[in-house]
């Protein structure tokens, strides 16, 4: 190490839920731009690059010599590594003052504090302004901290609203962002899925809806940020974004941010905007995307996987979590089909389903349905999915209990129902996960009774090999009946 390095204000750790992980969070890049613009030296390190996080974080506090530390703790899988960071940080200089703030940071600020002496501050929510207050030496906002033998938990007073948004974007990414094209390229090396390199463009916060499973369901964004209702970007600003990774030779772009219920604004206004026909997009639709916002994707890139996630085939548990506040808007499977179809209708879109095995009130007979109409899907539409070896295009995966979700009274009631229990609760719990995933050590992956586990298991087991094989011809004529209710949409064409 005897090159010379510039010394930074706040060094940026992405934390790791195993080693190599790739995942970089957008909010690093975005809190580390916006210090940037605001005359703070930042700079983004990736603890997942050289499969030794220690290692990074030894080498690059010694290289970057940084007042402030700030770990990424959005996702509960990286607990572990998120806080042994931060422990390493304080045995290399104790003067440097560790940070560390989002979606899981939030929820366990108080135990995180308390029991983690080497972290000095949790910054709860939105973390620009209380972050730059930190930095200028201002009065904090939004913060959890130790004053002498106290623990301080101040409200969460700072929510951006739509207007604090404008202006924040991406700078340049190769100044704030360490080992930027082996960060942002190494993805291609590690997965199946067609589309990569890709870039997630961030385009809101918040959500209209209470999944049951989700730890940013509407009821949580007001426990997690204060936040009462989505708030959308500024189509110039997300622009900037794509205009940035661009640069830096990515020309897929993930959208997932979908909280509106038939408004659809924001997205048909972007797209107009996007000149390049070298692009490719992923948009995951948390509705079902009109024919208007498909016609636009097809028109602004190159090759587009649109997603849609049903949860379930079986109409009757979509309907009831959907009227029960506990999913998304409902929609049947007739309008489903429709929807499928306007895909087809161009060339250029491709299709991704998924749902989830272990959704309360799902029973053996209710599970059939996705087998079933899974199958029916694959073969009456299988021009609508991307062709490449071993890459599955409808996809059912695990429930997984998050922080700060099932937490209210009607949910807690449908999963006794269900005859579940939730075994994965406190932060002890979540802690113990994220350190025996990074150790490979047995442990409880979805975090549910041991009974709830093997069904679940069995069913994704079940749905996968069914997925893999053909000939599903009885599966054709029982669903047959469906096409009868279906409205096709004449105006478009049929691949
Ligand atoms: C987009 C998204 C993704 C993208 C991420 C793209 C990317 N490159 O960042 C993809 C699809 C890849 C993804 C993956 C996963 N996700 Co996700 N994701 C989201 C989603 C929909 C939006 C997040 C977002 O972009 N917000 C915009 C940014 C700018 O805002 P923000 O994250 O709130 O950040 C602000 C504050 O939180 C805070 N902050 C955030 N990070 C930090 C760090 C520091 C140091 C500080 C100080 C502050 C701070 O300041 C930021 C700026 O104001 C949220 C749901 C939601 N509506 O929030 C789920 C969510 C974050 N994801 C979640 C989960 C569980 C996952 C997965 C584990 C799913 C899975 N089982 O595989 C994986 C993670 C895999 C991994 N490696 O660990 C959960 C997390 C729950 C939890 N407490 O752990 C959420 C809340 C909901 C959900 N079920 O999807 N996800
Ligand atoms: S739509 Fe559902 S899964 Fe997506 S962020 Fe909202 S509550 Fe979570």
């Amino acid at each position: 190490m005897n090159e010379k390095y510039e010394s930074v204000d706040v060094l940026f750790f992405q934390s790791v839920p195993y080693e190599g992980c790739w995942l970089l969070s957008n909010a690093l890049l975005q809190l580390a731009s916006f210090i940037d613009q605001n005359g703070f030296k930042a700079k983004v390190v990736h603890l997942g690059i050289h499969y030794d996080y220690k290692k990074t974080v030894l080498e690059n506090v010694m290289k970057y010599k940084p007042r402030y530390v700030c770990i990424d703790l959005r996702w509960f899988g990286t607990l572990y590594t998120a806080l042994e960071a931060a422990k390493l940080v304080k045995t290399i200089n104790k003067n440097i003052v560790t940070i560390t703030g989002g979606h899981t940071a939030t929820y366990f600020n108080k135990e995180i504090i308390s029991t983690c002496s080497f972290v000095d501050i949790i910054i709860k929510g939105d973390a620009e302004l209380p972050l730059l207050n930190i930095l200028k030496n201002e009065e904090r906002v939004n913060c959890t901290f130790r004053k002498k033998d106290n623990v301080i938990q101040q409200p969460i007073t700072y929510t951006q609203e739509q207007s604090d948004l404008e202006g924040l974007h991406l700078t340049n990414l190769e100044k704030i962002l360490d080992s930027t094209n082996e960060i942002l390229l190494m993805q291609p090396k590690q997965l199946k899925s067609p589309l990569y390199p890709r870039a997630f463009i961030w385009s809101g916060k918040g959500c209209n809806y209470n999944c049951i499973y989700c730890g940013a369901r509407a009821d949580s964004q007001k426990i997690l940020f204060n936040r009462k209702r989505p708030i959308f970007r500024n189509v110039k600003d997300v622009l900037r974004d794509i205009e940035e990774f661009s640069k830096m030779g990515i020309v897929t772009f993930e959208f997932d941010f979908d909280p509106f219920v038939k408004d659809e604004t924001f997205y048909l206004s972007l797209f107009k905007t996007i000149k390049s026909s070298n692009f490719n997009c992923v948009f995951n639709s948390w509705t079902l995307p009109s024919a208007e916002l498909l016609e636009s994707l097809q028109n602004s890139f190159k090759n587009v996987i649109v997603t849609m996630s049903p949860e379930t085939f079986n109409e009757s548990v979509r309907k009831y979590l959907a009227e029960n506040n506990l999913g998304r808007p409902y929609y049947s499977n007739v309008e489903l089909i429709n929807c499928i179809e306007n895909v087809r209708a161009f060339n250029n879109l491709y299709l991704e389903l998924y749902l989830v095995a272990g959704l309360p009130l799902e029973t053996d007979i209710s599970f059939k349905t996705n087998l079933e109409f899974a199958n029916f899907i694959k073969k009456r539409y299988s021009s609508v999915f991307m062709k490449k070896q071993g890459y599955r295009s409808i996809n059912c995966l695990p429930l997984q209990i998050e922080p700060s979700t099932f937490m209210d009274d009607a949910s807690n009631q449908l999963v006794t129902q269900s005859g579940m229990t939730i075994y994965r609760k406190s932060y002890n719990d979540f802690y113990d996960f994220s350190k025996r995933d990074f150790f490979h050590l047995p442990r409880n992956v979805f975090g549910l009774d041991p009974s709830s586990t093997i069904k679940i298991k069995q069913n994704v087991n079940l749905f996968n090999k069914s997925m893999d094989k053909t000939g599903w011809k009885n599966n054709i004529i029982r669903l047959k009946g469906i096409f009868k209710k279906i409205k096709r949409n004449n105006t478009l064409t049929s691949r």
